[in-house]
């Protein structure tokens, strides 16, 4: 069977509590639900996984190596920061979205670059939480056509 990760950074353990207006009333739980039925509806398994240390993130990027067929994920503010994170995306060989909630091109100029794009298979931004679930069709859809 397939297998999906879902994969989200710092602070996103708290989306819908965290700066509404920026991030949404949806909860990480609700996320994590509504993929679960889409995954399924496709015959994929999915995983989540929420940390707010970047040490624990490229573990669970190491270790997705062999297991899952794509990676969604929405890294936080490692985005824009972490090359460590970066290097762990480029080592494996699993396709990973980068996904961000709100429009980085609309906010700060230090949320306009990310790190990690050059090395993601995709991204999605400013879509709300809708753009977890555009980016796992993407995966569901695309392995489809084999
Ligand atoms: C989430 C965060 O936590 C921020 O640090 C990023 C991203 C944007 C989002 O829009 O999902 O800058």
């Amino acid at each position: 069977m397939k297998r999906l990760l879902l994969l989200n950074g710092p602070n996103l353990n708290r989306l819908g509590k965290r700066e509404p207006s920026i991030y949404g009333t949806t909860t990480l739980e609700d996320v994590h639900a509504e993929i679960k039925q889409l995954t399924a509806a496709y015959g994929w398994e999915l995983d989540t996984f929420q940390s707010n240390h970047e040490g624990e993130l490229i573990d669970c990027l190491q270790d997705a190596e062999g297991t899952y067929q794509g990676i969604v994920f929405n890294p936080g503010a490692y985005t824009h920061t972490s090359i460590a994170i970066r290097d762990a995306i480029s080592g494996i060989d699993v396709p990973v979205i980068e996904v961000h909630i709100s429009n980085i091109h609309q906010r700060e100029a230090f949320r306009h670059h990310s790190m990690l794009a050059s090395v993601c298979y995709g991204q999605v931004v400013g879509l709300g939480t809708t753009g977890y679930r555009l980016a796992t069709l993407a995966f569901l859809e695309e392995n489809k056509k084999g």
